[in-house]
């Protein structure tokens, strides 16, 4: 870096930033005026944020040239270059309609083509600049964007891969410039997907990308997000996903995965440039994203980038359809690669819990190729790891300050201390409460795209969100988030006693009272019946245990040794339901009356089932059945189920509990379980179930 030495005031000159922007990229709009996230607005915006915060005199400035297309056809199919290429023409206008509705989420009009040309062209143009050293960094504000598009198609409000096109031109079209080593950051609250595709299987571009997943229920739903998708033959390894659980992450869930992943890796690969797909969907008050980054979050995040590759960093805007929100945060950007080194309050806030669940699991997929990965993550990092979960949060509206009105109050998320241990006020992200509520229920349902397809999927994405009952007291609760949360993972719930047939189960699930029981039970909140039954055999013992109970009345009930017994083998039902039906089951299994408001058995107790093979439900302390047991795996899922503890077993054994025989009822039940099952003849039921003790 060049230091002006004869500067009378010994400044350093500032880094020559390139800033791109082009009017005509506005002319790609809704065909009929619809409103629209991806508005023509938003990079209005930007550089109206830009100009009057002074800093495009600071840079150097650049309009767009539209992109050639044999320069596309690097990472896009002809076919699909051909079709951006006519589609704004007259004479597709009676079939562009038709033809955007055939990709997901996609408008078109007669100014798509011209934009998507520009897009690419500029990215393009501004990558090379920067690999060539003619700017030390820079931002092309661009739009449409381009981290969805596919080789073969458009998708996500992106018709061409702006910066897959650019990555793509430096490793073949200018490898005079030595670049050998490209690292994507893609920081949109969406997963690039089609960035993910198209690198694959290349060593030569290191793709990451961090992103809301919701278990793979959050755009572009599925599983191409989740921290497995590592790439393959010569890409394995270069290819990182961090899939947000959830909405409502910030700064401090950001700044960890910088901290534990990507600084490390970015490290040990030593890129040559970095492209940034710099979407800002994920800051605080997006419609769509629902999280909390702030732009002094995306600054530092920046500024970290900045250590690598001697500074050469091209920035591509994605998202970001908070007009406000988006415009500060690139104005932050923008302001971090001039060389801006203003102090930031040193950010408090801790990350959810979920955040270090997540960077371990994606460290533990990538430690194969990456050793830093390796090593251990210091402990302290995790205090509070027992702590709650995001749905133990409780927003609060707080009395403002001032006493004014309602709308300009401030909600804070504090954690709910009933339990004793310390108030959490480190995550004080203040947002107005509308927000904040909308951010977390309603990401997609603003959205209305002139798709019929799109409707009905954004419909039952919206119903599938959870609702937070405000309460009287202005207590916001977000109960229903772990059911919203826990309805998306699936586990097998393993039955060995009356459960085992379907119709005494399916009680549980959708409620009511099969034949032999004396009570009705009240069901689970979510009423879908096993997506799958499978049955297996178990090295613990079955035996039949206590004297009288509120269902079966008279005779004792069936148990599992909580001990594996190599000796003894003992069938098993599994069901596959989710893991809120399971907490379900949980309740009504130990008699508990009440809904807890919170899970019983929440993802840190699969975790911890899994690891130590035995855990009990948070706070529970009563129960015949509260010892949740771990007995094995199947296609990827844990097999759980409920029993006594051990000690309990123990005194079964030595006669201070009482064993005994089944009722009439209840052992028909299970003859009728393992017959109906295909697993047993009624005599073999009957001799299975006489055999059974301890
Ligand atoms: C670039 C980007 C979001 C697409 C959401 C579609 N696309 N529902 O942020
Ligand atoms: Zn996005």
């Amino acid at each position: 870096m060049e230091e002006s030495a004869t500067s009378p005031l010994n400044h350093r000159r500032e880094p020559r930033v390139g800033l791109l922007y082009d009017e005509r990229m506005c002319r790609h709009d809704t065909p009929n005026g619809e409103d629209h996230p991806e508005c023509p607005q938003r990079i209005k915006a930007i550089w109206h944020e830009l100009e009057s915060a002074g800093v495009t005199q600071r840079c150097l400035v650049f309009g767009a040239e539209e992109v050639k297309d044999s320069y596309v056809a690097g990472v896009h199919t002809g076919k699909h270059v051909d079709l951006i290429r006519r589609v704004s023409s007259r004479q597709f206008n009676s079939r562009r309609k038709k033809i955007a509705a055939n990709f997901n989420s996609i408008y078109l009009n007669d100014g798509s083509s011209e934009s998507a040309f520009l897009a690419a062209g500029g990215v393009l143009r501004l990558t090379e600049k920067v690999a060539t050293g003619e700017i030390n960094s820079g931002v092309a504000i661009v739009r449409p964007p381009g981290h969805h598009a596919e080789h073969d198609q458009a998708m996500g409000f992106c018709l061409f891969n702006n910066v897959a096109v650019a990555a793509n031109f430096l490793l073949n079209h200018r490898t005079d410039l030595g670049i050998k080593k490209i690292l994507i950051v893609d920081w949109d609250v969406h997963h690039g997907n089609g960035t993910q595709k198209m690198f694959w299987n290349d060593s030569h571009v290191l793709f990451f990308s961090v992103h809301r997943f919701d278990y793979g229920g959050f755009y572009p739903a599925g599983d191409d997000g989740s921290h497995m998708m590592i790439g393959e033959g010569l890409g394995a390894g270069f290819n990182i996903n961090v899939p947000w659980e959830h909405g409502l992450c910030g700064d401090a869930d950001y700044h960890a995965v910088w901290d534990h992943i990507l600084m490390p890796v970015a490290d040990s690969y030593n890129p040559d440039i970095i492209l940034l797909s710099g979407g800002f969907d994920a800051a605080m008050g997006d419609p769509l994203g629902g999280c909390c980054v702030t732009p002094e979050g995306y600054s530092i995040m920046l500024k970290k980038l900045m250590k690598f590759a001697d500074g050469k960093i091209m920035m591509a805007l994605e998202g970001g359809y908070n007009l406000k929100t988006l415009s500060k945060s690139v104005l932050a950007c923008v302001n971090t690669l001039l060389g801006e080194t203003s102090n930031f309050e040193k950010l408090d806030a801790k990350p959810f819990q979920s955040t270090w669940r997540v960077i371990c699991k994606v460290r533990h997929e990538l430690s194969p190729f990456w050793p830093v990965f390796s090593e251990q993550l210091p402990k302290e990092l995790f205090v509070g790891k027992e702590k709650p979960l995001i749905y133990e949060c409780f927003c609060r509206v707080a009395p403002s300050q001032d006493g004014s009105s309602e709308t300009d109050s401030e909600v804070e998320l504090i954690k709910d201390d009933s339990d004793g241990l310390e108030v959490d006020l480190g995550r004080s992200d203040r947002l107005p409460i509308d927000d904040l509520i909308d951010n977390v229920t309603s990401p997609l349902s603003k959205l209305n795209i002139g798709n019929e397809n799109e409707a009905t999927s954004l419909d039952s994405n919206a119903q599938s969100c959870l609702e937070p009952m405000v309460m009287a007291d202005g207590m916001v609760s977000s109960a229903q988030l772990w059911r919203s949360h826990l309805s998306k993972v699936d586990i097998w719930y393993g039955c060995y006693g009356s459960n085992m047939w379907m119709p005494r189960f399916l009680c549980y699930i959708q409620g009511g009272q099969a034949e032999g029981m004396q009570n009705p039970c009240r069901g689970s909140k979510d009423k879908t019946p096993p997506k799958d039954i499978l049955w297996k055999m178990v090295t613990h013992q079955l035996f039949f245990g206590r004297s009288y109970t509120k269902t079966w009345g008279e005779g004792g009930v069936a148990f599992l040794h909580p001990k594996t017994n190599d000796a003894t083998k003992t069938h098993v039902c599994l069901y596959r339901i989710t893991l809120e039906q399971f907490n379900d089951v949980l309740l009504q299994e130990n008699l508990l009356e009440e809904d807890p408001g919170l899970p019983l058995f929440d993802l840190s107790a699969i975790d911890s089932v899994v690891q130590n093979k035995s855990a009990t439900p948070l706070g529970v302390k009563e129960g015949w059945y509260i010892n949740v047991l771990y007995l094995g795996n199947e296609r990827g899922l844990p097999i759980i189920t409920m029993t006594c503890m051990e000690k309990d077993a123990e005194e079964f054994k030595s006669g201070q509990l009482p064993l005994c025989r089944p009722s009439k009822a209840y052992e028909s039940t299970l003859v009728k379980g393992l017959v109906e099952g295909k697993q047993l003849s009624e005599e073999e039921a009957v001799d299975y179930l006489r055999k059974a003790t301890l």
